[in-house]
């Protein structure tokens, strides 16, 4: 190595040049291998399996374990472990339980209150999620993950039956329209995936832009291992957006 040879021909003895060769050497080494290692560091995704610290959500209802491809994937089933490990939210607060939805003793209103990752659910009173104008009446009582921002991201594992290509459909809504993409075990398998908006300009009440309900059939194509995977859905853009449930189903 061009360092080793110039520090050797600056000191005296055939011994100490040896030894600084040698030394030089390990240094060059130990350089080598911790700069190998960062470099693994920094392509390893964060979101990758073998690495990862979240684990499938459960709870008092849910406890099934690895949410199932092909099949319905809940987006509030978002992985446990926290911020910048299950998810990255934009605050701690959940605005959805415990705060628009108070804290009262019920399933619904205290899902996972006390997360960043902001959680709420459907309600047919007062023509909240069953009003004139959506796309689509959602079930009630359909947790979702809303008060969507950019650059949010949250992680679900699944367990994918078979390798192969899959069709993505979702409920949602989109105040603004935006993108979204999926990653499996950090590596983006979607691309962008454009969201049409939902907004009505028919609404009078301007707060229900945000539960103009829609299942956006055969969304995108994405092609997954088999397996225990870790999917990563991105709020790429615009935000304003709730997000129900993701089908999984083969495509042909
Ligand atoms: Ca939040
Ligand atoms: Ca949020």
């Amino acid at each position: 190595m061009t360092g080793t040879g110039r520090i050797a021909k600056t000191r005296g003895s055939q011994l100490t040049k040896n030894k600084m060769s040698h030394d030089a050497g390990n240094l060059v080494q130990t350089s080598r291998a911790l700069f190998l290692g960062l470099i693994v560091v920094a392509f390893v995704p964060a979101g990758a399996a073998e690495h990862y610290r979240g684990r499938p959500f459960h709870d008092s209802v849910y406890h099934g374990g690895p949410q199932k491809i092909p099949g319905r994937v809940q987006c509030a089933y978002y992985d446990l472990g926290g911020e910048g490990v299950a998810y990255h939210d934009t605050d701690t607060k959940n605005k959805g339980s415990g705060t628009l939805n108070p804290a009262d003793g019920s399933y619904l209103n205290e899902f996972r209150m006390h997360e960043g990752v902001d959680t709420s659910y459907t309600k047919y009173h007062d023509d909240i999620d069953e009003n004139p104008y959506e796309l689509v009446h959602p079930p009630k009582d359909q947790l979702y993950v809303g008060w969507t921002d950019p650059g949010e991201w949250f992680n679900m594992t699944v367990k994918i039956e078979h390798a192969g290509r899959f069709q993505v459909s979702l409920l949602y809504t989109s105040k603004l329209g935006g993108i979204i993409s999926l990653a499996s075990n950090g590596k983006d398998v979607s691309g962008p995936i454009k969201i049409e908006t939902t907004y009505n300009a028919a609404d009078p009440i301007a707060w229900r832009q945000w539960h103009h309900w829609n299942y956006a059939k055969n969304l995108a194509t994405v092609t997954l291992p088999k397996g225990t995977n870790v999917l990563t859905l991105r709020i790429e853009s615009e935000g304003n957006m709730n997000l129900a449930y993701l089908d999984f189903s083969r495509a042909e």
